[in-house]
């Protein structure tokens, strides 16, 4: 049978205050003629539907369209959900009675019953072509140290071992439903050991490294484990089958060059048969001027002159994301305004100006060692302060207005 597997979707994310609605949209349309295209049997999501615990009412509708629409299009569809640490488990499971009757599973968070993991919420049967079960997947969403058991002391890691606890009970219960012939199938939301991390979007919500998962979690009985959390697509410790689909679209600028894309899993009976990515089409690029490093505000703004003129058949959601870095030997104080009009009728949207300052980085101290600040004139001071961000010396203007406030401090002193 079929799997379709993608996960970290983020909708109603916003770039430096730009909504991805109109990306979003594209996408999940994208989705939908993949699903029918590619006669996928089962579509696992594997969390972070939403940006927020808290999505605003058009991303909400955008989730609740795509599974009506997924429902209609493609009737047999098993659809299995579980929801990832920038959802809200209660919001994502408040709706289960309509999913329930469009026979669609989205476990938002962890159900528990008397401190017993309610098994019936937590495996999906998926079934193939025929109609016929071939797979179990235990949809075990993304976990919070609530919901994980005691474990003792000496066991190590409580957050690690709690984890490892909870799969144990959710894939023996698999093992138990399962027939000879049907596959093992596992889903998680959750940092694994050895994997790559994006700088922007991923790790402030993660608080370091601590208590990355062991792939160990999952025993190789479990012929595909269908992973979110991270938006760099990857396997995990070099198993074929453990993998992160990664996010549809880039959620910073420092995604941009990943290869955003859904997996294709195929299973041949209780095995992994392969898995093949599927390249979600990039609906709107991400620009950044200079390339690499900084470049001065008269070269930046001759590269920005350069940038071709928007063309006006073409939406303005489709103008590309742009970061703009500035080398900065001399204070700019119009920096903004000069890019600004550099990028007048241009096919871009400037997202991002970073000023790159030039000077020694150097702390008083640093500057000139083993001379005291009484050996040092004001002056001296204030010129280590500005070489510090600027290569060029202080303007002589800058200087006469430093020296006429210096008096002025020193008038009101005596
Ligand atoms: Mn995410």
């Amino acid at each position: 049978m079929r799997l379709l597997h993608t996960s970290d979707w983020h909708l109603g994310h916003a770039l430096y205050d730009t909504s991805r609605e109109a990306e979003h949209a594209a996408f999940l349309g994208w989705l939908l003629e993949t699903l029918e295209a590619q006669k996928v049997d089962a579509l696992l999501v594997a969390g972070d539907i939403f940006d927020t615990a808290n999505p605003s009412a058009e991303a909400q509708a955008s989730w609740f369209r795509f599974i009506a629409d997924a429902r209609q299009r493609r009737p047999k569809l098993d659809i299995v959900v579980i929801g990832g640490n920038h959802d809200s488990a209660a919001r994502l499971d408040a709706p289960d009675p309509l999913f329930k009757a469009l026979e669609v599973r989205v476990v938002g968070g962890m159900p528990r019953a008397r401190g017993e993991a309610v098994l019936e919420r937590l495996l999906v049967p998926l079934r193939d072509a025929k109609g016929e079960v071939a797979a179990w997947v235990a949809a075990v969403p993304y976990l919070r140290p609530s919901d994980l058991p005691s474990v003792p002391e000496e066991a190590g890691d409580r957050l690690v071992e709690g984890v490892r606890a909870v799969y144990a009970e959710v894939l023996e219960g698999a093992r138990a439903k399962r027939r000879p012939g049907q596959a093992l199938v596992s889903m998680g939301h959750c940092y694994m050991v050895g994997t790559e991390l994006s700088e922007l979007s991923e790790r402030r919500i993660l608080g370091g490294n601590q208590h990355a998962l062991p792939v160990d979690l999952f025993p190789e009985d479990v012929a595909y484990v269908a992973l979110g959390h991270l938006h760099k697509a990857q396997r995990v410790g070099g198993r074929e089958g453990v993998r992160y689909s990664g996010s549809p679209i880039p959620l910073s600028l420092s995604e941009a060059h990943y290869a955003h894309q859904v997996l294709l899993v195929e299973l041949e009976g209780e095995q992994l048969g392969s898995v093949r990515p599927l390249h979600v089409p990039r609906t709107v690029d991400m620009l950044r001027v200079p390339s690499r490093d900084a470049a001065t505000l008269d070269d930046v703004v001759q590269a920005l002159e350069a940038l071709p003129e928007l063309e006006p058949e073409s939406p303005d959601w489709r103008r590309p994301y742009l970061e703009v870095r500035v080398a900065l030997p001399r204070p700019e104080p119009a920096l903004r305004r000069k890019v600004e009009a550099a990028l007048e009728g241009k096919a871009a949207r400037l997202v991002k100006l970073t000023p790159a300052y030039t000077g020694t980085g150097d702390a008083l101290a640093d500057a000139r060692p083993g001379l005291s600040l009484k050996e040092r004139t004001p002056e001296d001071v204030f010129r280590a302060r500005y070489a510090r961000n600027y290569t060029e010396p202080p303007e002589p203007a800058l200087l006469e207005a430093f020296h006429s406030l210096l008096t002025q401090v020193q008038e009101d002193a005596s």
